[in-house]
């Protein structure tokens, strides 16, 4: 049976176990006028098992294994993007994922170039890039992706023709990697997603590969001025996104961050300019300026589900009720609840109470602003 480590480090009786222990061996004192109990001063030296798994209950944080993260993007229109996939550098860099590769979603011919200059820029000038192939997939024009051809942004990969397919790249991270394992990141219109899933036994590699969907599309509040906001990374390619709802397995979780945590989520401006000065060059500082200028705070549409995906636990969100995404034809994202413990337990969306707002956009300004590693 697989025993979790987690279970282990969790579990309430290590602390007591712990101080008799330190007691036995005259490694703590008992507190003054704490009389040591009697089965305390028997306490003898753990039988080899009982050390192995204390062992493995105090070092099972070093052996916890970090989400391996898969980062799908349309790095075209919008520039949260780019500061999506700078926190995915700093989160790796801090050693709390491993960051496996980024595939393109959306049809332009500098998307690779940028991509590979931003990974460059982030000191992984050889992180497996993927574009789509598509044709069907959204063509869309961009403010910054025509940095990737200043001489301030090096780096070797120059043309999407030179580029692996985004599909082939995924399944082949994905092949490598152990079974339930990996946390796809996409926060872009879903034409990756749902091609994989179309690509032959896509279903059963997701299903035995991918551990979560962390998905930036739709809306599940009030949000936008209405309550039936029609969210772009849906309708810019709505069969995508209803191939998803529709096929994606059963067995793995989707989490989608709607349109209304990005909205609740504002960058604030005067981190562009304030913060990211330690380089003269600086390809999100002047990424985020030619989309979006001085006067704009950005909302964190696309960090949000990074910043879910990394640290699901720390309790930056909450999450739904399970239940499960129905995409309407006009691209709505309808929520079914489970009702008496029936029907699909697969979707959740993300919430956030005004104390995990904070929390969550200090987290995501300094995992954006954070210097890239020393070269
Ligand atoms: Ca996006």
């Amino acid at each position: 049976m697989k025993m979790p480590l987690s279970w282990l480090a969790t579990a309430s009786w290590s602390a007591p176990v712990l101080r008799r222990f330190r007691m036995s061996r005259g490694l703590r004192k008992a507190p003054e006028g704490w009389s040591t109990p009697k089965r305390c001063r028997d306490f003898r030296i753990p039988s080899p098992m009982i050390r192995f798994l204390l062992l493995l209950t105090f070092c099972s944080p070093l052996f916890a294994e970090k989400p391996r993260i898969l980062f799908d993007t349309d790095i075209t229109g919008d520039v949260d993007d780019v500061l999506a996939l700078a926190m995915c550098h700093t989160l790796a860099d801090r050693g709390a994922c491993e960051l496996l590769g980024v595939t393109v979603s959306k049809n332009n011919p500098l998307t690779a170039s940028f991509v590979d200059a931003q990974n460059t820029f982030h000191g992984r000038p050889d992180l497996p890039v993927g574009v789509t192939r598509d044709a069907k997939a959204q063509q869309r024009e961009s403010k910054y992706l025509k940095l990737a051809d200043s001489p301030d942004y090096p780096h070797d990969l120059k043309r999407n023709e030179d580029a692996k397919d985004a599909v082939e790249l995924i399944r082949e991270l994905l092949n490598a990697q152990p079974d339930h394992s990996v946390t796809i990141i996409s926060v872009g219109i879903a034409s990756n997603m749902a091609n994989l899933l179309k690509s032959p036994g896509g279903v059963e590699l997701v299903k035995r590969k991918v551990k979560a969907l962390s998905i930036m599309a739709g809306a599940f509040a009030f949000c936008n001025r209405t309550n039936y906001h029609l969210e772009a990374n849906v309708i810019n390619g709505i069969g995508y996104m209803q191939t998803v709802a529709d096929q994606w397995p059963e067995e793995v979780p989707i989490v989608w961050s709607g349109y209304e945590i990005g909205e609740a989520l504002p960058f604030p401006r005067v981190v562009i300019q304030r913060d990211l000065g330690y380089l003269s060059h600086h390809i999100v500082k002047e990424a985020y300026l030619l989309h979006s200028g001085p006067e704009h705070d950005r909302p964190c549409w696309d960090e949000s589900s990074v910043l879910w995906a990394v640290y699901p636990e720390r309790d930056f969100f909450g999450l739904s009720e399970p239940g499960r995404v129905k995409v309407l034809d006009d691209g709505f994202t309808r929520f079914v609840p489970v009702k008496n413990g029936k029907g699909s337990q697969r979707d959740r969306f993300l919430t956030m109470s005004s104390v995990q707002q904070s929390r969550a956009l200090e987290a995501i300004v300094h995992l954006t602003i954070q210097p890239p590693p020393m070269k």
